[in-house]
């Protein structure tokens, strides 16, 4: 090979390296038709021009007590989705979801392994960000309304769906979280995801929907409490469970 060649070649190739996961992530973040279970993607809301940052909690860190303990709301809140918020920061920098908002980053991030990071930490950001509001003080007791009605229609009556939704927060091997979602065809249903993942990344999810309640099963969301008894921590927390959040979600994604 000639040496003006090679040269030429070698920089091609550097800066081909350099460039692909810019370009994986540009390709699959600008991919808007995808559907997904008869969920398309919507066109995104351009554009974001400041950084995110932690949602305020809408009650103090000791305000769950004794059901969520004090101490686990200030380190989930304060350290664990405050981490999310910093690394999701750093992650979309310099890619194409540098100006997308979250809603849609969730909904366009692939699998991509030069995604990960976006993946894991947009996630974790929206995933605490709705578990925070379906939790409330005055929580519990069980839903009213359409969401009754809902409930009923689709899994029998309100206990069994607390049966449904323990077991397969229970099943989630490892971190993950279950959820309860509306569906395109507006039926309630039940799934899970794996660590940070969640219903609306429409190019990952294999459930995908609309959620409208989830329940954080990793380790750092009990175990100070808990510590291996993942059940009693499930249990625990229908007795917070902000059912008027719940319903006002609910009404959204059925009725718009
Ligand atoms: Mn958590």
């Amino acid at each position: 090979m000639e040496k003006r060649t090679f040269l030429k070649t070698g920089l091609l190739l550097t800066v081909g390296a350099a460039m692909a996961p810019l370009i994986k992530a540009c390709k699959s973040g600008n991919k808007a038709a995808a559907t997904n279970a008869g969920m398309t993607i919507p066109p995104p809301k351009l554009r974001r021009t400041t950084p995110f940052t932690l949602p305020a909690l809408p009650y103090d860190t000791g305000a769950l007590e004794p059901h969520i303990d004090k101490m686990t709301m200030e380190i989930h809140h304060g350290k664990h989705h405050q981490g999310y918020v910093n690394k999701l920061n750093a992650a979309v920098k310099d890619t194409v979801y540098a100006e997308y908002e979250l809603d849609d980053i969730i909904a366009r991030v692939t699998t991509a392994d030069a995604e990960k990071n976006v993946r894991n930490n947009a996630g974790g950001h929206w995933n605490h960000s709705l578990f925070w509001q379906v939790m409330a003080p005055d929580g519990g007791g069980k839903p009213g309304g359409q969401l009754a009605s809902g409930i009923n229609a689709a899994f029998g009556s309100f206990e069994q769906f607390q049966t449904a939704f323990s077991d397969a927060s229970k099943s989630v091997f490892g971190s993950g979280w279950a959820w309860l979602c509306v569906g395109k065809d507006k039926s309630l249903f039940i799934t899970t995801t794996p660590n940070q993942d969640n219903p609306m990344m429409l190019q990952i999810a294999s459930n995908p929907g609309t959620p409208i309640l989830g329940l954080d099963v990793w380790e750092h969301a009990y175990y100070l409490k808990h510590q291996n008894k993942r059940a009693d921590y499930i249990s625990t927390f229908f007795n917070v469970i902000n059912w008027n959040e719940v319903g006002r979600l609910f009404d959204k994604a059925m009725f718009g």
